[in-house]
């Protein structure tokens, strides 16, 4: 292990990030102090008793002694107090970084690291699960919800990473097998206040000192900027992976390998998160018969385009994870509906513009319901054909009683949730719960 012994260490954050630090320097009897800029954090009650703690600001004291900081990923690194220690030459990392320098000292491990503003948790469950059927020992986490300190103590050969731009930020000693950053679209522009470029260049740090890159071909600012020369791509009629004319196959080196009737995933983005799935494997060597028995097989994830209720005809479609206007564009572009499409927008925006919704919102037989605190903005995209609604409960209600056979209701809202609800899993259940109760409340 990486020795911290003697050292002043600072954990800002009390979410899992936080506590998965703690967990990690206490193990080698370092007691790091913590600080957490809100009132009453949920993971306080778990803290070990030797710790001390500051809570509803940042110690800027605590701060400018420390050897070295260890930031959470909802805290931006432009904070001023954070600027100020780094001006002050004092080491501000992630958890992903304590992570990878430990992993660099083992020397035999892989790691696949995955970014891309969607299909990020889709790609990663999915190569995780191709590896475990080839045999492998293989751990998966980071952003996709088990922080990567806790891959350590998890015996494996390689590790599948889910990274953020929050967490690329604060990460210098990747060294990945192979990377990959499958698109970029707007999302998380509240914490990248010069625009999309500064998002790209967070998503880009993914590619340093990778063995092998994995590109979308159809979207350049995914190519890394530094002239890497091992790059594969995959993409929608070109690239080393792509789909035939028809997106009848999956096309790998220009052969037919896997029908996309076969595969449970639906929609076109998911083909092009089979696709780089495929890539990713082949790289790490797997044999492909196996690789692409997993893919044909792999369910999807709940809240992600996932259909939870077809009733009298009519199909009600969850998909809450798409908290960003590429993710509903996605699903705009994949959808195909004879009735009515009934497409519910709202949430936190996340200072996005919605404008590229647009063109998706024409020529279809279509009502919008807007709900949440961006419900007046996203209005506007199209306001002959919206209802503005405070919440989502009372749009689907009206919605219950306007459906019939052959229509589809669609909650892709474009924006994240935690305006109304604790995070997209609650939005999503709620969703399907409500469908259910007025479906069959309609029925009486
Ligand atoms: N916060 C404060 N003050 C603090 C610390 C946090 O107000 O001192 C707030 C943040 O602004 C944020 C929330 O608390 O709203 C949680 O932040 P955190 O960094 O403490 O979060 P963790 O619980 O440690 O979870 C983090 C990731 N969270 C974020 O990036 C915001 C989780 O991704 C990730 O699964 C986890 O680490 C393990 O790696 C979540 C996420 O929303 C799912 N990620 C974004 C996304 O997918 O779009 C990037
Ligand atoms: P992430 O972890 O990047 O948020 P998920 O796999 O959880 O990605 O999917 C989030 C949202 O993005 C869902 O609405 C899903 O349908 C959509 N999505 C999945 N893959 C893609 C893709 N390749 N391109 C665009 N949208 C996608």
């Amino acid at each position: 292990m990486i020795n911290y012994q003697g050292k002043n260490i600072v954990i800002i954050g009390l979410g899992i990030t936080g506590l998965s630090c703690i967990d990690y320097f206490l193990a080698q009897e370092v007691i790091p102090k913590v600080i957490d800029t809100r009132s009453s954090p949920s993971g306080l009650e778990l803290l070990d008793k030797r710790i001390v703690y500051h809570l509803g600001g940042l110690n800027t004291d605590w701060l400018l002694e420390a050897d070295l900081i260890v930031v959470s990923p909802g805290i931006a690194l432009s904070t001023p107090e954070l600027q100020k220690a780094a001006e002050k030459g004092i080491e501000i990392v992630g958890d992903v970084e304590l992570f990878c320098r430990e992993v660099n000292l083992q020397g035999n491990k892989k790691i696949v690291a995955i970014t891309g503003a969607n299909g990020k948790t889709t790609v990663t469950s999915l190569v995780g699960e191709i590896i475990k059927s080839a045999d492998i020992n293989v751990a998966v986490g980071g952003n996709i919800g088990q922080p990567a300190l806790k891959l350590l103590t998890q015996e494996c050969d390689v590790y599948v990473l889910e990274l953020s731009s929050f967490q690329l930020e604060t990460t210098y000693s990747l060294n990945a097998t192979v990377a990959t950053i499958l698109n970029i679209s707007e999302d998380h522009m509240d914490r990248y206040p010069q625009g999309l470029m500064q998002y790209v260049q967070a998503k880009q740090r993914i590619y340093i000192n990778a063995k092998y890159c994995i590109i979308n071909h159809d979207d350049k600012l995914t190519i890394p900027t530094d002239n890497h020369k091992n790059i594969t791509s995959f993409g929608l009629q070109k690239g080393d992976y792509h789909l035939d004319t028809h997106y009848d196959y999956l096309v790998a080196q220009e052969q037919p390998v896997l029908a996309t009737k076969t595969l449970k995933l639906i929609g076109c983005h998911n083909y092009l998160n089979a696709l780089a799935a495929l890539a990713i494997a082949d790289k790490l060597m797997i044999p492909r018969e196996s690789s692409l028995a997993t893919i044909a097989t792999f369910q999807g994830l709940p809240h992600r385009f996932e259909l939870v209720l077809e009733k009298n005809g009519v199909k009600w479609i969850n998909d809450s994870k798409a908290t960003n206007v590429g993710s509903t564009e996605a699903a705009l572009n994949s959808i195909v509906c004879n009735g009515k499409l009934f497409l519910l927008l709202g949430g936190d925006g996340k200072s996005a513009d919605f404008s590229p919704l647009i063109p998706y919102l024409k020529n279809r037989k279509l009502e919008i319901f807007c709900f949440g605190r961006d419900r007046i903005l996203l209005a506007k995209l199209a306001p002959n054909i919206t209802t503005i609604t405070e919440t989502l409960a009372e749009a689907i209600e009206i919605i219950a009683n306007k459906v019939v056979t052959e229509d589809i209701v669609l909650l892709s809202p474009a924006c994240a949730s935690l305006d109304q609800f604790k995070n997209y899993v609650e939005r999503g259940n709620q969703f399907a719960k409500l469908a259910k109760q007025f479906t069959s409340r309609s029925e009486l």
